[in-house]
């Protein structure tokens, strides 16, 4: 006979070995067309992981609890309450102690390492007036002078609407075009409330706040057409504030920048 812990043991490997399975195997989120989406994606891989043994074990102690502790037949009351159980109580404070330690100190690296320790004050050439902020995070370069690179797209966001102006080309568009593998340096503002701009499948997301322009750089490693959303609740019609962002080849960018190009009529 086979003692009580060695089930546990196995129980507990188990639904280790399930979650880890299911977190290398099931894909939750949109496809990676930025170089921040692998970073990202690795934590959020180790937070689905820690998820999942918590939601597997916790059914599964749930279940075993509903057939063991089933009310006898003759009986009444709720039984004697459980009360000061030491080794329990250490036990339910360290492991999630532990857990929570761990998972702060590499979202901290992974921030790091999608450039969110970058030095702030790198970029006077760029901005010279002071009230302008640059966004510390988001771009994998620690070569801080290629941080503002072409093309510098200005965003408006407004109820309801992004607007993307290309102060090159003197030209207003409402979708956003970017070429692929190049880092693009968005400036944006607000010219009412608070919005965000929100790519899913970039892994970004950059409050927009009226005010107080910020730049934002990013570089999209795929080519397609993907969502601009407002992530924050800015008004009525909030949810439908939407647009397009196509990352295209150099060539196709380039003839779509000439298509609507002003400064050359
Ligand atoms: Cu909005």
């Amino acid at each position: 006979m086979l003692s009580k812990s060695y089930y546990l043991i196995l129980i507990i490997s188990v639904v280790i070995g399930i979650s880890f399975w299911i977190g290398f195997n099931v894909n939750l989120l949109p496809t990676e067309a930025s170089i921040n989406a692998p970073i990202y994606d690795e934590l959020f891989q180790i937070l689905f992981i820690i998820g999942l043994i918590l939601f597997i074990g916790m059914s599964l102690v749930v279940i075993y609890s509903l057939f063991k502790f089933r009310k006898k037949g003759d009986q009444l009351g709720d039984g004697i309450a459980l009360e000061g159980n030491l080794k329990l109580e250490i036990i339910w404070t360290v492991i999630p102690s532990i857990i929570v330690l761990l998972v702060g100190i590499y979202s901290y690296n992974i921030y790091d390492r999608m450039g969110g320790m970058n030095d702030l004050n790198h970029h006077h050439e760029m901005s010279n007036t002071s009230s302008e902020k640059i966004w510390a995070g988001i771009t994998q370069s620690s070569d801080n002078a290629s941080l503002i690179k072409e093309p510098s797209i200005e965003v408006s966001a407004m109820q309801f609407a992004f607007l993307f102006n290309y102060p090159e080309g003197d030209f207003i568009s409402g979708e956003l075009h970017v070429p692929v593998d190049q880092t693009t340096s968005i400036k944006m503002e607000s010219k009412d409330v608070i919005h965000a701009f929100w790519i899913p499948e970039f892994r970004i997301k950059q409050d927009i706040i009226p005010g107080q322009p910020t730049i934002l750089n990013f570089t999209p490693t795929k080519i397609g057409k993907y969502p601009i959303i407002c992530a924050e609740l800015c008004g009525p019609y909030h949810g439908g504030m939407r647009a397009s962002i196509i990352v295209e080849n150099e060539s196709e960018y380039e003839k779509w920048f000439n298509q609507n190009n002003k400064t050359k009529v």
